[in-house]
């Protein structure tokens, strides 16, 4: 998916170039300034954390919870083995922002890792890598060799008394295992399936350790933070909502790719620059943020900012920042049965809310959208979504819920329609 940039994760990398992604572009781009001021200047590491909470940098994988607190909870004292992990297992439908990180700026995500290991006092770190990408877990690890070589990882960085060892690992595919503490299940070798929280991983993580877990996006913001400030990076987005995000763009545009915009930017400018509406057909509906975000109205989407704050208000979440983009010609009832068929598969089957209740979720869906519908599905569909939501271990049941109430909320007429006619409303036209 080809990378539209104009921002700080992408700045000067000429994703034509096949070498844009080495570590020779990334120094000639002023890489690793970031990790040799904090060597040099005896940068501490409060400081690290300081920055970062000027710079009001909020989580990227999906629930936008600051960074700067987050490693800030990680005890300082502790005696044993700290961890430092990266959440590249990108499986939300509509995501598709990392693997270009990893694809065309490798380095910047290894500098984020090394600087995050030294604010917090930790001295090994993975990137867990979606099982279903091969060509970005390979580049990674060429990265990673290339910044081995080069004295930025391993003992004694850039001969200061700092050490960090950073390893790629391979997923298998399953969606589950971005959730972070399924993902320490996967790491450790074990059934990836969520843990309880708390505790959280801050205090027992990896092997039990205290262990700092961010997405790829996080961390790769992070030089940046360093080598111009929190205060700059806070500047190029809103209070609350610092610096530039990227905006996976999928669905009926005309230009579908990852955009890199300031945070604030109205949604409509954001539709022009993937080439608006395909066919110039209207808009119709919105998810703007991943398949687990609740799905808005095209006129209510034209009215939002896409930030962590407007996009809440409006009623949906920004999450990891994919952005769904749908017609005038597509029947919601169908893509509400996609939705629903996608989680019940990926559940891990450990709570039985989730387990049972996305089955029953899909099925209910499907036969609406196959003209077997019953005039109580509405209400079933509301009374299963209330048993699934919150009364799980992790957010998966909730992220089933949130398509089938917003969806049904907001295009009600089509299942309606479906249920009494026994035919769409819409008739869904393809591509
Ligand atoms: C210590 C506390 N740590 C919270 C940490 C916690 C985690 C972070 C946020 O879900 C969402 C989900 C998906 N002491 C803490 C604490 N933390 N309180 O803060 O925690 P949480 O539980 O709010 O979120 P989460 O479990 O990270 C992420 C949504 O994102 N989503 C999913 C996107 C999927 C991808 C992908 O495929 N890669 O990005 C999209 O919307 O539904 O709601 O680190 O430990 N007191
Ligand atoms: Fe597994 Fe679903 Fe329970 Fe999450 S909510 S732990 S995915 S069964």
């Amino acid at each position: 998916m080809a990378v539209f940039a104009d921002g700080i994760l992408f700045e000067g990398v000429d994703t034509f170039d096949p070498n844009c992604w080495t570590l020779d572009a990334y120094v000639a781009r002023g890489g690793y300034q970031a990790l040799k001021k904090i060597l040099g200047e005896n940068i501490t590491q409060d400081d690290v954390i300081a920055e970062l909470k000027t710079s009001s940098l909020r989580g990227r994988g999906g629930a936008g919870f600051p960074t700067g607190l987050k490693w800030s909870f990680m005890p300082r004292s502790f005696p044993g083995d700290k961890y430092v992990v990266c959440n590249t297992d990108e499986g939300e439908p509509g995501t598709f922002k990392d693997r270009d990180i990893q694809r065309y700026n490798p380095h910047a995500l290894i500098e984020g890792m090394i600087i995050a290991g030294y604010a917090m006092g930790a001295k090994r770190g993975y990137n867990y890598i979606h099982g279903e990408i091969f060509e970005e877990y390979e580049r990674f690890e060429e990265a990673l060799d290339q910044a081995r070589k080069a004295g930025f990882l391993g003992e004694s960085i850039l001969g200061s008394s700092f050490s960090f060892e950073l390893f790629g690992h391979h997923g298998y595919g399953a969606y589950i295992c971005g959730e972070e503490t399924a993902l320490l299940e996967s790491l450790e070798g074990k059934k990836g399936q969520p843990r309880f929280k708390p505790p959280f991983p801050a205090s027992f993580g990896l092997y039990g350790k205290p262990t700092t877990i961010n997405n790829t996006e996080t961390f790769a913001s992070v030089p940046y933070i360093i080598t111009q400030g929190g205060q700059a990076f806070l500047e190029l987005g809103k209070p609350n909502n610092g610096g530039t995000k990227l905006f996976s763009v999928s669905g009926h545009v005309n230009r579908p790719g990852n955009y890199e915009i300031p945070l604030g930017t109205p949604f409509s400018e954001l539709l022009e620059m993937a080439g608006g509406m395909r066919g110039g057909k209207k808009l119709k509906a919105v998810i703007p943020g991943g398949s687990s975000a609740p799905v808005l109205p095209g006129d209510v989407m034209m009215q939002c900012t896409m930030d962590y704050d407007s996009i809440a208000k409006a009623g949906s979440m920004l999450g990891s920042g994919a952005v769904i983009v749908m017609n005038e010609d597509v029947c919601m009832v169908r893509a509400l049965e996609r939705l629903a068929y996608f989680y019940h598969e990926e559940s891990c089957g450990q709570c039985t809310p989730c387990r049972e209740g996305t089955g029953w979720l899909y099925r209910v869906i499907h036969r609406i959208l196959n003209g077997e519908g019953r005039a109580e599905d509405l209400d079933l569909l509301d009374s299963v979504g209330n048993n699934m939501a919150g009364r799980t271990i992790c957010a998966l049941a909730d992220a089933a819920v949130f398509p089938v109430r917003s969806f049904t909320k907001h295009f009600r007429n089509e299942f309606e329609y479906l249920i009494e006619h026994k035919k769409p409303l819409v008739n869904h036209k393809w591509g």
